[in-house]
């Protein structure tokens, strides 16, 4: 494709890219281990395999920085990794990982639990849906839980390089119904770290929230 000088396309070839620092500075596996940090927290909740670590290393353009896998399961710990010295971004294991023994299941739950209901820095939580789907109850559960205990959170609808514009057309209508009650959720937002739609947008919410601070 040719660009004219004046496109936006080829104008931001030019503009350098604001490099991100992030570094893990802590993780927890016990709710006793959860730090005390003074500084905001934005968390990144949902299914196991949604895509939640794939969508941090994402947002700082850094990609390893989360471990991610093609199977269930691999973040394990409540992971906490400080950006630009200003905030902090929590990876959390996801829910409902079938493959664990039940025991393992039910700690990982309390510990997420625990975390998102009573942390009293954490000013906003990603929660993602995989856009292929209908919402499951782990999905719908954790809509409840941020309503009931007063915590803004945005829906990413994830992966959506892997459906058709009118399927994804359809899950924002699904998911605007299904909340239009609801008073902490801030926005939807689909999303695919394959095609990068949708990384500038959750990039923007994490500004301006940081702004009100
Ligand atoms: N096609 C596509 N694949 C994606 C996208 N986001 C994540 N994936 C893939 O989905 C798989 C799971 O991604 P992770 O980021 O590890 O998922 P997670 O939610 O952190 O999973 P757990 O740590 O197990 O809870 C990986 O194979 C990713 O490459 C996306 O937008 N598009
Ligand atoms: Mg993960």
């Amino acid at each position: 494709m040719k660009y004219k000088p004046l496109d936006i396309v080829y104008l931001r070839k030019f503009m350098p890219m604001k490099q991100i620092n992030a570094k893990l500075i802590s993780s927890a596996i016990e709710i006793n281990q959860i730090p005390n940090i003074n500084m905001p927290e934005i968390a990144f909740a949902g299914r196991s395999n949604v895509g939640k670590s794939t969508l941090l290393n994402k947002l700082v353009r850094i990609p390893n920085l989360a471990r991610t896998s093609s199977t269930p399961g691999k973040t394990r710990l409540l992971n906490f990794y400080l950006i630009d010295s200003k905030f902090v971004l929590v990876d959390l294991p996801g829910f409902g990982y079938a493959s664990v023994s039940k025991k393992d299941r039910t700690h990982w739950t309390k510990l997420n639990l625990y975390y998102l209901q009573n942390r009293e820095n954490l000013k906003l939580i990603f929660s993602l849906i995989d856009s292929r789907h209908d919402p499951t109850e782990i999905d719908l559960s954790l809509i409840e839980l941020f309503e009931n205990s007063n915590k803004n959170y945005a829906i990413v609808l994830t992966k959506t390089d892997k459906i058709t514009g009118n399927l994804l057309y359809q899950r924002l209508e699904q998911i605007s119904e299904l909340t239009k009650y609801c008073k902490k959720i801030i926005e939807i937002i689909p999303h695919s770290s394959k095609t990068d739609e949708g990384t500038r947008q959750i990039r923007g919410i994490i500004k301006k929230i940081l702004s009100t601070e």
